[in-house]
């Protein structure tokens, strides 16, 4: 008989229609709402990718295939998956409810983003730790980061070297990778954070796997807050390699992010890109991890790790 394992998949969560659209920024401005101006600002980069966010659905979709995968690689568990959201239902704590409710008294989590930091990885497993207390159970193992799991960085240098390739050897010669993560507040630096090294250790593993020695490290999506936050941008970090470098085109590696979504299909497609034809550069940018099988094996590769040196 397997043994019953909850598998919580969480996320960060995208409205589901335009009418959810204030809620959401609401919750991620830890319940302030936005003014007018931020929110058609908001609403108006939703309407730019084609109305709404696929996140929602990858989500699903990666989850879903991450329980299919786990069940079927091994025969000592069965994982049965619950969705928890940071930013809108169903929220982490509604997931860890429904576990309890079904009567699950051991459960995995994962954060579907690779880098740790206070702000992002610490919080989701903070709100999931603090629910399952609540209800008595279930206990959960966390995972806390996967940002140099080699099949994750060889995802990405399968998905880079896809675009070196198409380039003649001259365009080769004078390219860039510029490597990002969602930007935060400088003031995590205080505490010792490990995201910004997180992030160079990703950033090394992928020009070791795929021989691209010229990268470079940039930040982006950064929020509409008075404090500094990590830099440099993307965009002003592109105009400064063109300017200082003479590189003449741009590969962008969105590798803090694991799916289509706003960040990458209006920051980087639409925000870089523009800064690419401004300057007459080249844009590009490789696929996202999404719900490739060789995707969804790593991260079920990570879930069993933790399991099975935990449960
Ligand atoms: O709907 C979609 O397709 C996009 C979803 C989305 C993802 C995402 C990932 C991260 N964020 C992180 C941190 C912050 C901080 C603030 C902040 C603000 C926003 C806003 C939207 C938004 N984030 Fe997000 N983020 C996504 C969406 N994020 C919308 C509000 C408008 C804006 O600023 O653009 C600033 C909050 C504040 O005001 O104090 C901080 C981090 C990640 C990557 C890790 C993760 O996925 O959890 C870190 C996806």
């Amino acid at each position: 008989d397997r043994k019953k394992m909850g598998l919580l998949v969480m996320a960060y969560g995208t409205p589901y229609k335009e009418e959810d659209v204030e809620r959401y920024y609401t919750d991620i401005r830890h319940g302030r709402k936005p003014t007018d101006e931020m929110l058609k600002d908001l609403k108006d980069r939703y309407k730019a990718i084609g109305g709404i966010s696929p996140l929602a659905r990858i989500t699903e979709e990666q989850a879903k295939a991450l329980e299919t995968t786990l069940n079927d690689s091994q025969e000592e568990y069965e994982f049965h998956v619950y969705i928890g959201l940071k930013h809108i239902e169903p929220f982490i704590e509604d997931a860890v409810e429904q576990m309890a409710n079904d009567g699950i008294e051991q459960a995995v989590s994962i954060v579907l983003a690779p880098h740790y930091s206070t702000f992002s990885v610490k919080s989701y497993n903070t709100r999931a730790s603090e629910a399952a207390e609540k209800y008595g159970k279930p206990n959960i193992y966390a995972v806390e980061s996967w940002y140099d799991e080699p099949g994750f960085i060889g995802f990405w240098a399968e998905q880079i070297n896809a675009v070196y390739e198409k380039m003649p050897e001259a365009e080769k010669e004078k390219a860039v990778l510029v490597i990002s993560a969602h930007s935060l507040p400088e003031k995590i630096l205080q505490n010792g954070d490990p995201y910004p090294d997180q992030l160079k250790e990703t950033a090394r593993l992928i020009s070791e796997k795929t021989g691209i020695t010229n990268y470079a490290i940039g930040w982006q999506s950064e929020g509409n807050t008075p404090d500094p936050w990590l830099g440099p941008d993307v965009q002003d970090l592109t105009r400064d390699l063109y300017k200082q470098k003479g590189y003449r085109s741009f590969v962008y590696a969105p590798v803090g992010f694991i799916a289509d979504h706003l960040e990458v299909l209006y920051d980087n497609d639409y925000e870089c890109k523009v800064v690419c034809e401004e300057l007459g550069a080249n844009y590009y940018r490789p696929e996202m991890p999404n719900v490739h099988p060789k995707f969804i094996k790593t991260l079920a590769t990570i879930v069993l790790k933790k399991v099975r040196s935990e449960a």
